[in-house]
């Protein structure tokens, strides 16, 4: 069994600040907003609230770049108001989580503003420079052919000092160049300065691409439409990721503090064993995107991939098992600020079926290993922004960009069309619309102009009206978290393996602890299944043994088969 931490049995809840909830009327939410949602907060049942950013910041990447690592952006509210904020969660037996942004900065950071002044700055070193490269005709390109993971070129030229400087996202976020000791021994300062104010740890972005690839080479040409190519290989998971890693952890064991990692652009176990496995010493676990990247197809996350309940299969027995055996640790989730929302992406369904496959969901993910990691929404089954909204409603930088980008290449209208559907299928944007509190107007997140339109359906979904319905999405991931604590030693920490695995519509899986077996059924489809018993399953059941179950009335069990409504779910405990 593994061992057993605070941080592997808590539930975290991802706050988006400029969507959470508006105190003042600005039309943005802020940190008062979330001081006055504390109660709320703690009501669901989670015990640690991780905060996107929250620095000052030029607001390109809302917040991912980063200006100054020691001062609140004002339109979210002071420093008091995060002290006040971080006392609030304390008093409540929560914990804090902070988002990191160490790969890139700013470029109004006062580190580029020096460092881009002469290649003789003091700080020049502490950014990634290059000369640019002159053909015969005496054209200039960047150092080498990387694509930004924003479109475009990964350099931008900069005239000031004639050379160019790397950002894998917008050229409005530069990339910090770890090879620097200096800049090493600073981020270690801001983590000290968090951790001083009581912070409890740290969501850090992008961490696997601070040590890339010595000598920057040129990438293969795989999406040859495209002028610059994916380089992950050369910028993700670099020769000097673990050492850096190993440093940071320093810091955190001083504190008591954890950290996960996001590390996108990294499929392969060993790997990730090497970030999280116990005796490593680097991160406490990381967010892998296996699960929310299985529909992105080959030309960039807005071309189509279908999946099959298969490739999911593979996706979590691989995870689920390679933790367990090798004393790792995942991080559960469906949904963050980059993805669209899981209940529309993953369970295309009728709007009668809605809350049932927002809370089947719930239990696929709920029931699983790991830390869980639940969406500010994700909680009230909140939906993709209507397919009727134009393009003018999507804020996110990276949609204009790609979007920009395609026009710009002369895409053909049918193209267009399937592109626009993938948008409105994965955008980030989707996640990114204020939290629909009550049926007033704006969803009650904001008495003046919301900076992003709430979604339409505010009127019947909110959390007003689920607070007061036993039957609501949010009642039952209630219900999915407390079953997670009362039954830790089963579900954080018991072994995993997967039930019935050639079922086209039906996910099965069993969980094994010390102390019991977890059985869990879910029918991913809105049709009716028919699920029939196998030898592992228990066939002397009874309605006591039912943990959990999404619809009011249990389900059909036959001797050798269960029936199952549409985006049915069933949890059973055997002793
Ligand atoms: O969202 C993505 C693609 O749609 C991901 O590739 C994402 O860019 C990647 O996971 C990194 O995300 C993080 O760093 C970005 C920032 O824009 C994201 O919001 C953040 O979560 C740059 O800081
Ligand atoms: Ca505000």
């Amino acid at each position: 069994h593994p061992r057993r931490f605070w941080w592997k049995e808590a539930s975290v809840y991802q706050i988006y600040p400029a969507s959470f909830s508006d105190s003042n009327g600005d039309g943005i939410g802020d940190i008062p907003g979330i001081v006055n949602k504390l109660d709320y907060l703690k009501d669901i049942g989670v015990d640690v609230v991780w905060l996107c950013p929250i620095y000052e910041s030029p607001q390109v990447d809302m917040g991912y770049d980063i200006a100054n690592y020691r001062a609140i952006y004002p339109p979210y509210g002071t420093m008091g108001d995060v002290e006040e904020l971080i006392q609030g969660l304390h008093d409540r037996g929560m914990k804090f989580v902070m988002d990191l942004v160490v790969n890139h900065t700013s470029d109004q950071h006062a580190w580029f503003q020096d460092s881009r002044l002469t290649p003789r700055s003091p700080k020049r070193d502490w950014y990634i420079w290059r000369k640019p490269i002159i053909d015969k005709e005496g054209n200039m390109h960047p150092p080498n052919n990387w694509a930004s993971i924003f479109g475009g070129s990964a350099w931008s030229f900069d005239d000031l000092s004639g050379e160019y400087y790397l950002h894998l996202f917008c050229p409005e976020q530069p990339d910090l160049n770890w090879e620097n000791r200096h800049v090493v021994d600073e981020v270690h300062q801001v983590m000290k300065y968090w951790l001083d104010k009581g912070v409890d740890g740290f969501r850090m972005d992008v961490i696997n691409l601070i040590s890339k690839e010595p000598g920057l080479p040129d990438a293969p040409v795989t999406v040859p439409i495209q002028d610059f190519q994916p380089a992950d290989m050369f910028f993700a998971n670099g020769p000097r990721l673990h050492e850096h890693l190993r440093g940071i952890r320093k810091i955190l064991d001083e504190y008591d503090a954890f950290a996960v990692g996001e590390m996108p652009f990294v499929a392969d176990e060993q790997e990730v064993l090497r970030s999280v496995a116990s005796d490593r010493q680097e991160l406490n676990m990381i967010f892998q995107f296996d699960m929310v990247s299985m529909d992105n197809g080959k030309a960039g996350k807005f071309s189509p991939q279908g999946w099959t309940l298969d490739t999911l299969r593979s996706i979590v027995d691989k995870w689920q098992t390679c933790m367990y055996r090798h004393d790792g640790w995942n991080a559960l989730f469906l949904e963050n600020h980059d993805q669209s929302r899981s209940v529309s992406r993953f369970t295309p369904h009728k709007a009668a079926h809605r809350t049932a496959a927002a809370t089947m969901l719930a239990t696929f993910i709920g029931m699983q290993s790991g830390t869980l990691f639940v969406y500010q929404g994700q909680e009230l089954g909140m939906s993709n922004l209507p397919a009727s909204w134009s393009m003018d409603e999507y804020k996110d930088v990276e949609t204009q960009n790609l979007y920009r980008l395609a026009l710009a290449q002369g895409i053909e209208s049918e193209q267009l069309e399937a592109f626009l559907k993938e948008i409105r299928l994965k955008a980030r944007d989707h996640s990114r619309s204020p939290i629909q509190w009550d049926s007033k107007s704006h969803g009650g997140f904001t008495t003046g102009i919301p900076w992003m339109r709430v979604n339409d359906d505010y009127k019947h979904l909110n959390a007003k009206q689920q607070l007061s319905d036993p039957n609501s999405v949010l009642a039952y991931w209630k219900r999915v978290l407390r079953v997670r604590k009362n039954y830790s030693d089963t579900i954080i920490y018991g072994d995993f393996r997967l039930l019935d695995r050639e079922h086209d519509a039906v996910f099965c899986y069993q969980r094994t602890g010390h102390l019991g077996v977890i059985t869990v059924v879910t029918n991913f489809t809105g049709n009716q299944q028919i699920w029939e018993t196998t030898d592992e399953f228990p066939v002397s059941w009874s309605v006591e043994d039912v943990l959990l179950a999404n619809y009011p009335e249990p389900a059909a069990f036959e001797p050798e088969k269960i029936l199952l409504r549409p985006f049915e779910a069933l949890v059973i405990f055997e002793r």
